[in-house]
C-alpha cells in the first residue's frame, strides 16, 4: 500500500506540472482520506486475524473470524469508493482543470496553447524556475537546529495478557495470538514483541519526521530541496537499521536453531494431508491385527453440530496426545499440497506429496487445541480443519488401549 500512496502522491505532486493542469483540492483530499481510512479498516483486521490463525484464501471461516472480516469488507468498500473518487477527481482535472504553470516542454510557438497561457498570466512552477542543477549552497551541516522530541513509548500490554484458558480457538474480535501451549509457541510470541518493539521505534521516528514535515511546511527544519547531501545523517541511517536488524536477528536465528532438529521423541504421529481430510497414523503403536493405529479426521458438517461446538473446526476424529511429551510429527500429503497448522502450538508445516517434513512438539499443558489447512488445495480447502487434545500420561494410556 506504501507504493500506491506513493504512486498517487507522485500524480498529485508532477502531473500539475507536466500537463499544468489544476485538480480539485478539496475532492484530492476526500480521496487522499477515504483511501488512508479504506486500506487501513481493511488491512488492520486482516493482520488481527493473522494473529488469530486464521490460513489465508478460505472461503468460509470459523465463526470467530466474522466480527474483523465484516470490518475488513467495509474497508475494502470504502477503498473502492475513494478511488472512484480518484478518478472523478482525474477527469475533472483533464476536462476543467485551470492552467498553473507554463509546460516544461519546449513549445512550438504556433502552438494555441502558448496564447492560453499569456492570456491566463500563469505562474511558472517552482520546480521549473530553478537552476539545474541548483547553485552551490552554503550549508556546512544539514540544518537541523535542535527541537528534536525523544518519544519514549511504553506498551502496556497487559490488557492481551489474559491467563484465563477458554479455548485454544480464535476468539471473536481478537487482536493478538492464542494462548501458547507449547515453549515453541511462547517463544515465537517473544520474539514477536521483540520484533514489535524496534517497528514501533522506527515507526515513531519516521511518523515524526514526516508529520513535521507535512504540519509545519514549508517552515520544516528538516527538508530542504537544496539539500543535496549531508555526511552525518547518512552515517545514521545506514549504520542504524544494520545495527537493529543485528538485534533481531540474533533472537531469531536462536528459536530457529531451537526449532530445527527434532531429539528423541517419545511418539511419532504421521500425518497424511487428502482433499479434503487428513489421516493420522501412530507409528509406535501395533494393534492385535498387526496394524499401525490409525484414523481418518473428516470435519464436523454444520447441521450435525451440537450446542457449544465450533463450526467449521470441529472434527469427528481428534488427534489424542499426552502432555508434557516430547513428539515427533512427520507430515506429508496424499494428492495436493496441504498445510498442518496449529497456531497455539505454533504448528505449521507444509504437507508435500511424496516427501516427509518433520517437526516436533511439546505440549504444556491439557487442552484442545484448533488448527486448520493453510495451503489452498481445492474447493475444500477450509473444510479440513485439525484439533489436537491434549490429555494427562494416565488418559493418554487408556485412549491407547481402547484403540487395540
Ligand atoms: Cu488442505
Amino acid at each position: 500500500m506504501g507504493a500506491v500512496f506513493a504512486l498517487f502522491s507522485g500524480w498529485y505532486f508532477w502531473i500539475p506540472k507536466i500537463l499544468g493542469l489544476s485538480y480539485n483540492n478539496k475532492l484530492s483530499k476526500v480521496h487522499f482520506w477515504l483511501l488512508f481510512l479504506g486500506v487501513n479498516f481493511t488491512f488492520f483486521p486482516q493482520h488481527f486475524l493473522g494473529l488469530q490463525g486464521m490460513p489465508r484464501r478460505i472461503s468460509d471461516y470459523p465463526d470467530a473470524f466474522t466480527g474483523w472480516n465484516m470490518v475488513s469488507s467495509y474497508g475494502s468498500i470504502i477503498s473502492v469508493v475513494g478511488v472512484y473518487v480518484f478518478l472523478y477527481v482525474v477527469y475533472n482535472q483533464l476536462s476543467l482543470g485551470k492552467l498553473v504553470s507554463r509546460f516544461p516542454w519546449i513549445i512550438i510557438p504556433f502552438f494555441k496553447d502558448i496564447l492560453q497561457i499569456i492570456l491566463h498570466r500563469a505562474f511558472i512552477g517552482l520546480e521549473w524556475a530553478i537552476n539545474s542543477p541548483p547553485k552551490v549552497h552554503p550549508f556546512i551541516n544539514l540544518p537541523v537546529t535542535g527541537g528534536i522530541v525523544y518519544t519514549l513509548v511504553y506498551i502496556f500490554h497487559s490488557i492481551f495478557i489474559k491467563n484465563i484458558i477458554i479455548c485454544d480457538s480464535p476468539k471473536p474480535w481478537g487482536i493478538f495470538f492464542q494462548d501458547g501451549a507449547s515453549p515453541l509457541m511462547e517463544a515465537l510470541i517473544e520474539l514477536h514483541n521483540i520484533i514489535m518493539f524496534y517497528l514501533i521505534i522506527t515507526l515513531f521516528c519516521v511518523g515524526w519526521v514526516i508529520l513535521s514535515i507535512i504540519i509545519n511546511g514549508k517552515k520544516n527544519k528538516i527538508s530542504n530541496k537544496y539539500v543535496l547531501h549531508g555526511t552525518l545523517i547518512e552515517l545514521i541511517w545506514t549504520i542504524s537499521p544494520a545495527i537493529i536488524l543485528i538485534l533481531i536477528g540474533f533472537p531469531s536465528f536462536k528459536l530457529l536453531y531451537y526449532m530445527d532438529e527434532v531429539i528423541d521423541p517419545k511418539i511419532t504421529i504421521l500425518v497424511n494431508g487428502h482433499q479434503w481430510y487428513w489421516s493420522y497414523e501412530y507409528s509406535n503403536y501395533i494393534n492385535n491385527e498387526n496394524n499401525f493405529i490409525e484414523f481418518d479426521s473428516y470435519m464436523i458438517p454444520d447441521k450435525e453440530l451440537t450446542y457449544g461446538t465450533l463450526r467449521m473446526l470441529e472434527v469427528d476424529n481428534r488427534i489424542i496426545l499426552p502432555q508434557l511429551t516430547h513428539i515427533r510429527f512427520i507430515v506429508t500429503a496424499e494428492d495436493v499440497i496441504h498445510s498442518f497448522a496449529c497456531p497455539s502450538l505454533g504448528i505449521k508445516c507444509d504437507a508435500f506429496p511424496g516427501r516427509l517434513n518433520q517437526f516436533s512438539v511439546f505440549i504444556n499443558r491439557i487442552g484442545v487445541f484448533y488448527g486448520q489447512c493453510s495451503e489452498i488445495c481445492g474447493v475444500l480447502h477450509s473444510s479440513m480443519p485439525i484439533c489436537i487434545e491434549s490429555v494427562t500420561i494416565e488418559k493418554f494410556l487408556v485412549w491407547l488401549n481402547q484403540q487395540f
